[in-house]
């Protein structure tokens, strides 16, 4: 099994390139934010109470996501791999699941952090806003809010998987094919084609 954590800021091309990488792979796409976004469409009670956390910038509480999380590996047991996509967001996120993988005898096998400048993830998501209906991409100040939030509590989960030297930088900025082929070169170095 071949699970693969794509990390790195909001806006720094996760949600582009999982989009690819399942195609690619054949692997399941677990974004918690897209999950998240789906209770919120359903009008859920989970949904309504992450709706007020996202619309300020700020992370859900840990239990929610690792509940979600929880639920989509079960929902899923014949899956050859993962790809987890904007989780995990914090240190409690990444021994959740590291504990709910050991439980199905897996691991994390790899993790590809995308590495973008600050100014051209707000330029962005920015314009990302002007034709998407997200309202946490309306507005410049809850942008930074998300970028704080990231260097607060995120970034540190890449030390986490470093310890077990699972990290591979990746630049992820220039045309998104190129960044695809930095990818699948980092994983086909660890899963022949
Ligand atoms: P997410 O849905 O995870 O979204 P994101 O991090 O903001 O964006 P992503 O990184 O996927 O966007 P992409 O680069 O693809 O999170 C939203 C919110 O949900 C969080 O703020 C939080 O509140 C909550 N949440 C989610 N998971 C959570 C968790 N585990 N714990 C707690 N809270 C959680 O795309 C950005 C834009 O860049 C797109 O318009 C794209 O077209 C463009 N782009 C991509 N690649 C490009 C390239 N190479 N060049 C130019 N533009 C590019």
């Amino acid at each position: 099994m071949f699970n693969l954590i794509l990390f790195g800021p909001p806006g720094s091309g996760k949600g582009t390139q999982s989009e690819k990488l399942i195609e690619k792979f054949g692997w399941i796409h677990l974004s918690t934010g897209d999950l998240l976004r789906k209770e919120i469409a359903n009008e859920t009670q989970l949904g309504l109470e992450a709706k007020a956390f996202m619309d300020k910038g700020q992370l859900v509480p840990d239990e929610v996501v690792i509940g979600m999380i929880g639920s989509a590996l079960d929902a899923n047991p014949t899956a050859k791999g993962f790809l987890f996509d904007g989780f995990p967001r914090t240190t409690a996120q990444a021994e959740a699941l590291d504990a709910l993988l050991t439980s199905k005898g897996s691991e994390i096998t790899l993790v590809l952090a995308l590495e973008v400048s600050e100014e051209e993830l707000v330029a962005r998501l920015l314009n990302r806003g002007k034709t998407s209906s997200r309202p946490d991409d309306r507005n410049e100040d809850v942008i930074r809010k998300r970028l704080l939030e990231y260097d607060q509590k995120t970034a540190i989960v890449a030390h986490h998987y470093a310890k077990f030297d699972k990290v591979a930088k990746v630049k992820g900025e220039g045309s998104i094919d190129e960044i695809f082929q930095s990818l699948r070169e980092q994983i086909e170095a660890r899963q022949p084609a």
